[in-house]
């Protein structure tokens, strides 16, 4: 009895294969995205991909290390196909590992010089799609009750009339933080960059998983100061948030949010379809219609007006090829759970 229900459920299940098999129609094709923009951004453009191309989409929304740490655990049975925004240093490290793909998109050329010089440095294994400057933004309501000074650089936020008011995201799972662990060390030297991140810890209120949290709590009224992209700043402001959002003096360092194929991923030509597509100027300027302000990578696409100015910021000179290396990425990151996150 019970093998012959067995046999039953396999005659099925072949009269199944074979109906498709027969009616010449393909299966639908399909892709697995890993994205880490804000969660808004990524539904826009998945939404638009589909409806341009029928291809369906899985996608995940995680932060820049988290992802990164997500794509090496499954090396080994890769299950995502690409990986689309997030902070170009993990996507440096993903090549340098041998977990991304090689891959020249047609568009290349439209590109601007910062997003070639990503592939370029990486042999093609990953590319820039957006760019946008590192700052903070505080809360004016919170600044003004508390009659606390309005930083406007670096140095002030570790001053100790801060203590307890400002949130930064943890560098092992955020990329924005990373970023800020490295302009840090290029700003100060890596010692006074420690000694600084050691002082900070004590006006830390909350190391978040998420870079742009910081920002949203700030608008919320949960933290007075946050570190972050300026460009995630913004977001709140246009959102109607009591926030300013600052490029702190001394100058600051930058991300070249970037997008890779995954290696040995179950759906390369799909892949390829998004990577060709998202660096399409209008792929691009979907981010503005989402919330998101960075500035695109495509020469043709338009900026949006709230995107942070890169030409206006005092940028430093980031050093994406060392501080984007497997070895100094996991050196600094290893130093900083030492000596500034095992202390909370
Ligand atoms: O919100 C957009 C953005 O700031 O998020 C990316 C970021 O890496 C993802 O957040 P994590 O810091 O949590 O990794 C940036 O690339 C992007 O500009």
């Amino acid at each position: 009895m019970r093998s012959n229900r067995f046999n039953r459920t396999l005659m099925a299940a072949a009269a199944v294969s074979a109906f498709w098999a027969g009616s010449g129609q393909a299966a639908a094709e399909s892709l697995t995205l890993y994205c880490s923009v804000q969660e808004e951004w990524c539904q826009a453009m998945v939404n638009a991909f589909t409806a341009e191309t029928g291809i369906d989409v899985a996608m995940t929304r995680k932060s820049s290390g988290e992802t990164f740490a997500q794509i090496q655990a499954e090396s080994g049975n890769p299950k995502g196909d690409v990986w689309w925004g997030g902070t170009g240093d993990p996507h440096l490290q993903a090549a340098e590992e041998g977990l991304t793909e090689e891959y020249q998109s047609p568009r290349l050329a439209e590109l601007q010089p910062w997003a070639r010089q990503q592939a370029e440095s990486s042999k093609s294994r990953t590319v820039g799609i957006y760019a946008g400057a590192l700052g903070f933004v505080y809360n004016t309501e919170i600044v003004a009750e508390k009659k606390l000074p309005e930083p406007a650089c670096w140095a002030d936020l570790v001053k100790p009339e801060y203590k307890g008011e400002i949130q930064i995201a943890n560098p092992n799972s955020s990329g924005t933080s990373y970023t800020a662990l490295a302009t840090l060390v290029q700003l100060l030297g890596e010692q006074p960059a420690f000694d600084y991140l050691a002082q900070l810890n004590a006006n830390v209120n909350q190391y978040t998983k998420s870079g742009a949290a910081p920002a949203t709590a700030a608008a919320r009224g949960e933290t007075a100061i946050g570190i972050v992209f300026m460009h995630d700043g913004v977001t709140q402001v246009v959102g109607g948030f009591p926030v300013k959002v600052v490029a702190p003096c001394e100058g600051t360092g930058y991300e070249i949010g970037s997008m890779s194929l995954i290696k040995g991923g179950p759906n390369p030509d799909a892949a390829k379809k998004w990577y060709d597509w998202a660096l399409s100027p209008a792929a691009q300027e979907i981010g503005a219609t989402a919330n998101s302000f960075q500035v695109p990578s495509n020469t043709g696409a338009k900026t949006p007006p709230e995107a942070p100015s890169l030409d206006t910021v005092k940028l430093i000179d980031y050093d994406f090829a060392k501080y984007g290396s497997s070895d100094e990425r996991k050196r600094l990151l290893g130093r900083w759970d030492s000596e500034i996150g095992s202390k909370n």
